[in-house]
């Protein structure tokens, strides 16, 4: 095929690509670009993505492509609704090669693996030169994270968090880390006390492109998971910049202590709430944990809660992301205790009576938001310790978060929550009894089970199932020298007291079997 020498370059700019630091137009003439967004079906309907999430992704960008006009840039933006919309990346990347006939079309990597297949085939399909650029809006390249991990026997978060440290000169003092240790996580597990409540965040009504959006997400996507009522998002660089300053002023000081807690009603807490805008590329990473490394210079937030925000981010973001790419594609089938349980059908409805897993469900379909321990020890540890899918659960937490997005969601699903990788992320799994949910959050008190009651009717369903999780994978776990202890309490506790624990359990499980009709899966 002989290639095109004249003409603009085509710059394909993804939805979660939102920067004008974007690597395809630094450095770019305008008068030489044609910037192509494209909203496509493929995209909105791989999973029945939660309604919030489809506005909040279409009207970023919509205001995005509108920033960037007003800057003087070319934006062919495409619909959703146009009728000659040819449904995927790829194809309308070759209508706008017809119309545009450009010399090069220039796009940075996709963030997901499933993309970046239909991008590298890009080249042998198109008549033009394509260059895919890497995403350097991470700390740590993919082929970087790939020569850290070379040759390791254990790929712990905590050993490649130490070089980003390093790399970014982020709380370092010299060669040794601000405060002399690394890591300040045993100062960031207080339960809440009792009235604990946080600032409220800056809340963003909808403009009027996002009330477009909202109608056409009411339209088109009727039957997907979750309220829009209360969407309230960031959906530009501006209002995501002022949720950040409102988390720095207000709530970064206690993000450290109250990290792990949970309140009945109080979706947020000392959380900084901005997962969506880093993803969507609204803020970026590496300032954000300046910003707080400032705070804590200036005496205003105290270095453990400095240091646990920026962990999760140069630490905990940068890490799943290259774990993601060195797994990918078989994490996704990834099944190391072979759980096989359909998910139940109150993960989407949040009829149960657990007053714990009733609360998150309800934040995320009025949210498409849980915070992290939510997330983990709640969600993430019913369907560990109850055998779901990893299949399953996977797709759930793709579909229900406004900031999901595979290479982040994935890694955290199947190897942080559900021990799916045999424990190459994880060194045990993070499975725990309902102790820790009463430890960590108000939810028991007011629960119609009894967390203190360990087994027989009426007891936390979470106490059983712990037992019954760690029962059936002795095999597999009791090798562990993080875990072994936990048998030794279980033999302690004699045959009958371990009888009883395994037929609380089964009798749930089946229970729950049975009410769920088969454990529906959401089509
Ligand atoms: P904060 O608590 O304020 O943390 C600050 C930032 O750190 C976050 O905005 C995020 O960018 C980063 N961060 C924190 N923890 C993690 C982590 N474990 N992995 C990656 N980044 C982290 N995060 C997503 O962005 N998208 C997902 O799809 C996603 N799925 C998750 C699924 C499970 C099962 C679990 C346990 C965690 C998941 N997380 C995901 C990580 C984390 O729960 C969210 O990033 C966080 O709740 C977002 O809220 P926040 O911005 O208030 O975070
Ligand atoms: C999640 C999403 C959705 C729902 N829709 C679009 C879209 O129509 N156009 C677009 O560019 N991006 C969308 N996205 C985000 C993409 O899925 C995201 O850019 C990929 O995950 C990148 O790998
Ligand atoms: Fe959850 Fe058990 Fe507490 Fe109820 S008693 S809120 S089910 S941990």
């Amino acid at each position: 095929m002989a290639e095109q020498t004249t003409g603009p370059i085509l710059v394909p700019i993804l939805g979660d690509q939102l920067t004008r630091d974007l690597a395809s137009l630094r450095g770019r003439a305008k008068d030489d670009t044609v910037i192509l967004m494209m909203e496509v079906w493929d995209e909105a309907t791989y999973v029945k993505h939660h309604k919030q999430k489809i506005v909040l992704i279409f009207s970023a960008m919509r205001h995005f492509a509108a920033e960037l006009r007003q800057a003087g840039w070319t934006v062919d933006y495409v619909q959703l609704t146009d009728p000659d919309n040819a449904g995927s990346f790829t194809g309308e990347v070759a209508r706008a090669i017809e119309r545009h006939n450009p010399r090069a079309v220039h796009i940075v990597e996709a963030g997901e693996w499933r993309v970046q297949q239909s991008i590298e085939e890009w080249p042998d399909k198109f008549d033009c030169n394509v260059e895919i650029l890497p995403d350097d809006r991470f700390v740590s390249s993919i082929a970087e994270f790939r020569e850290w991990a070379e040759d390791r026997d254990s790929l712990r978060m905590e050993f490649f968090y130490r070089e980003m440290r390093r790399k970014t000169g982020l709380l370092m003092d010299g060669d040794k880390p601000a405060g002399g240790e690394w890591n300040y996580d045993s100062e960031n597990r207080k339960p809440p006390k009792e009235g604990l409540a946080a600032p409220q965040r800056p809340l963003f009504e909808p403009d009027a492109i996002t009330q477009e959006c909202i109608d056409l997400v009411e339209e088109k996507f009727a039957d997907h998971f979750g309220s829009l009522d209360s969407f309230r998002w960031p959906v530009t660089r501006d209002q995501a910049e002022k949720a950040a300053d409102a988390f720095f002023a207000e709530r970064l000081e206690c993000f450290g202590p109250y990290q792990d807690a949970m309140v009945h009603g109080q979706d947020d807490l000392f959380h900084s709430m901005l997962s969506t805008s880093i993803n969507l590329g609204l803020l970026d990473p590496l300032e954000l944990c300046q910003r707080a490394e400032q705070a804590y210079k200036d005496g205003k937030a105290p270095l453990n809660s400095v240091e646990g925000f920026i962990r999760q981010i140069i630490g905990w973001r940068e890490y799943v992301r290259g774990f993601y790419w060195l797994q990918m594609p078989h994490l996704r089938r990834a099944n190391a205790l072979n759980a096989q349980r359909g998910l139940p059908e109150f993960f989407w409805t949040g009829e149960t009576d657990m007053r714990c897993l009733a609360d998150c469900i309800r934040s995320t379909r009025d949210n498409a938001h849980a915070h992290h321990i939510q997330r983990l020890m709640v969600l993430g540890n019913f369907c560990l310790i109850a055998g779901i899918s990893p299949r399953e659960v996977q797709d759930w937490y793709l579909v229900v978060y406004a900031d999901a997005y595979e290479w982040v969601e994935l890694p955290n699903v199947a190897a942080m929550v559900l021990y799916a990788d045999g424990g190459e992320l994880a060194s045990k799994p993070y499975a725990a009894s309902g102790n820790y949910i009463n430890k960590m959050s108000n939810y028991c008190s007011d629960c119609a089970y009894s967390v203190s009651k360990k087994t027989g009717e009426g007891a936390c369903p979470f106490n059983a199932l712990y037992w019954h999780f760690m029962d059936r994978h002795r095999d597999t776990l009791e090798a562990n020298h993080r875990i072994g202890r936990i048998y030794s309490n279980w033999d302690r506790m004699g045959e009958e007291k371990q009888a009883a624990y395994l037929e609380t359990a089964e009798a749930f499980l089946e229970a729950l079997e049975a009410a769920n009709k088969g454990w529906a899966r959401k089509p």
